[in-house]
């Protein structure tokens, strides 16, 4: 008889107070939510670079999905309904993408999570995001619920001052991440992807984040 979880290491694994890693969490369902991305919302809100309000051109390569898509230009961050690449509303949040985040919540402790945002990163070899906070949503009361997909990546997470020395993590395809309570306004940042080759997605990871922003 199989006993998976003595030999894999706990499901929930406590990483700070108020955040936890579930280790594969998403692994069974990371096809068809990689299907999703592609036929639901790549079409409609296409990979983008985002400039920094700095001016600098961001490495990883953006869109979103829900109600309300995270952007950024030369007059700041924000919140926006409208894609402005098409000046349409952004793709609506496919239900598979929903469930799996509310699902990843309640298991960390925080039930009730409906996400109204969610951010969709894409990183090739190289691309990095430099250390920074989230605090753009209305709710910091809300987690974050990151969900990574394709390529390994290392993750930084620091405390909550950027001086901090940040701690390294793997980020593994099919690992959620959830960002709740005192973590929730943590600097965070993720070092250059490694190349490789991915089974499903090929050169690249592609991370989700879900977030309430409203
Ligand atoms: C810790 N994304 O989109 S996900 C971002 O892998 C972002 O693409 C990274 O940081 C990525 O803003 C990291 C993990 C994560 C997301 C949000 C957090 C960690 C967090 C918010 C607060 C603390
Ligand atoms: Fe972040």
């Amino acid at each position: 008889m199989t006993q998976p979880e003595l030999f894999d290491g706990p499901a929930l694994l406590p990483l700070a107070p108020g955040a936890c890693v579930l280790r594969g969490f998403a692994a069974a369902d990371a096809p068809a939510l990689w299907a999703c991305l592609q036929a639901e919302v790549l079409p409609q809100a296409p990979w983008r670079h985002l400039v920094t309000p700095g001016g600098y051109t961001m490495s990883v390569a953006m869109t979103n999905c829900g109600r309300v898509g995270w952007v950024s230009d030369s007059s700041g961050y924000r919140y926006d309904p409208v894609d402005p690449l098409s000046g349409q509303s952004w793709p609506g949040m496919p239900p598979a993408l929903l469930q799996l985040a509310a699902q990843a919540a309640a298991a960390a402790g925080f039930p009730g999570f409906v996400p109204d945002a969610c951010l969709v990163n894409h990183y090739v070899a190289g691309s990095r995001l430099s250390l920074h906070q989230d605090r753009d949503e209305r709710d910091h009361q809300a987690p974050i619920v990151s969900v990574s997909l394709g390529l390994p990546a290392t993750f930084l997470f620091g405390g909550l001052r950027r001086t901090d020395r940040p701690q390294r993590l793997r980020l593994d395809h099919g690992d959620v991440v959830v960002w709740g309570g005192p973590s929730r306004l943590a600097y965070h940042g993720v070092a250059p992807l490694a190349a490789g080759e991915h089974a499903l997605l090929g050169a690249c990871r592609v991370n989700l984040t879900f977030r309430k922003a409203l």
